[in-house]
């Protein structure tokens, strides 16, 4: 694995930080009903992706996920200030605002959604790995899903065949234990979600969601054995979500003090306090990546609020129609 230096875990602290304020922009843009729909977070799991980032080749590797999908996709190279104006449903989004907060998707940064259907992702997961070994390209698909998405049939179908044919695919369940207001250990008869692998005798681990070197770890190794041709592998990444299931969630099936004890442990702070102990950055240097990255949310809000919504015929653009058609208002 590339090494974790000096400049790895000043770039984690700075990408999550940007990751979770962005993210608390959102929020506030939310209740100011600038954004609208559902809105899904992913503050306290963003040690998941900053690891898991540090293992794969961006220009070759796929990422796809499900709803919580806002900061996935800026990882992956996709400019913020774009992913942001989706969410405003403005037409300099990603998906020109017609997709919003559940549907960022950039096929040039290979960042494949962004999935509103539970479990939906997972076999189209594995069909991007299937087409890069038809291709013959050495790229990897990782594959995130949620806890409550392993209880899907499409994950069973899928992992199925992913091992019958091989598939340069790594699954990652993100383990935040509950889906909507359900724990884990209200769905099943044991809570060891990486165990499902067993059944189909796929390579699988559980693995310390708060701290990124180990899910880069974990992802690195799984990483290299697909791209050597020895096929899929499994993780359960133990992560938190600090927010709600999404942004109307009372929250009554967990208490504050769950919360704080994930907080203790929180990836962001874990990094800092690294960076700090091995004496990385000065007092000054973390005030001016702080700075720079409230100036980045700033940016963004800016040019989202700035921009237009889209004209009218990109909704009609984009969607099938058929060309005879005789009873379509816009077109008399
Ligand atoms: C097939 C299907 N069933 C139900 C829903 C409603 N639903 C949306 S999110 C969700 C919970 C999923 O939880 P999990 O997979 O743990 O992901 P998390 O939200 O924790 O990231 C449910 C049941 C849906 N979108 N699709
Ligand atoms: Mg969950």
């Amino acid at each position: 694995m590339k090494k974790v230096t000096k400049e790895v875990y000043l770039k984690w602290y700075e990408d999550m930080l940007f990751w979770r304020k962005f993210e608390d922009k959102l929020a506030a843009a939310y209740i100011q009903q600038k954004v609208r729909g559902f809105l899904h977070l992913y503050n306290g799991q963003e040690a998941v992706l900053a690891g898991s980032l540090h293992a794969i080749d961006p220009k070759k590797d796929k990422l796809i996920t499900a709803y919580r999908n806002h900061v996935q996709p800026i990882g992956m190279g996709v400019d913020p200030k774009r992913v942001m104006a989706e969410l405003f449903g403005k037409g300099t989004g990603t998906s020109q605002g017609l997709g919003g907060s559940m549907h960022i998707f950039s096929k040039e940064h290979n960042f494949y959604g962004g999935h509103g259907i539970v479990g939906g992702q997972i076999p189209l997961g594995a069909g991007l790995a299937f087409a890069d070994k038809y291709q013959g390209n050495d790229g990897v698909t990782l594959c995130y899903m949620g806890d409550g998405a392993v209880r899907q049939g499409s994950l069973h179908e899928t992992f199925n065949l992913a091992m019958l044919w091989n598939l340069p695919v790594v699954f990652i369940c993100e383990n935040n234990g509950y889906a909507m207001g359900t724990s884990v250990a209200r769905t099943a008869n044991h809570t060891d979600i990486y165990k499902l692998g067993l059944g189909y005798d796929m390579p699988c681990a559980a693995v310390d969601g708060m701290n990124p070197v180990k899910v880069a770890e974990a992802v690195h190794e799984a990483v290299e054995r697909a791209r050597k041709g020895d096929g899929p592998t499994f993780l359960e990444i133990k992560t938190y979500r600090y927010r709600g299931h999404s942004m109307s969630d009372a929250q009554h099936y967990r208490t504050k003090e769950e919360v704080e004890e994930y907080k203790k442990i929180d990836p962001i702070t874990q990094v800092l306090d690294i960076i700090k102990e091995k004496k990385y950055a000065s007092k000054a240097k973390i005030e001016e990546i702080n700075k720079r990255v409230t100036d980045r949310v700033k940016e963004c809000e800016k040019f989202a609020e700035e921009s237009p919504f889209p004209e009218k015929n990109v909704m009609y653009d984009t969607v099938y129609e058929q060309e005879d058609y005789p009873f379509l208002s816009h077109k008399l």
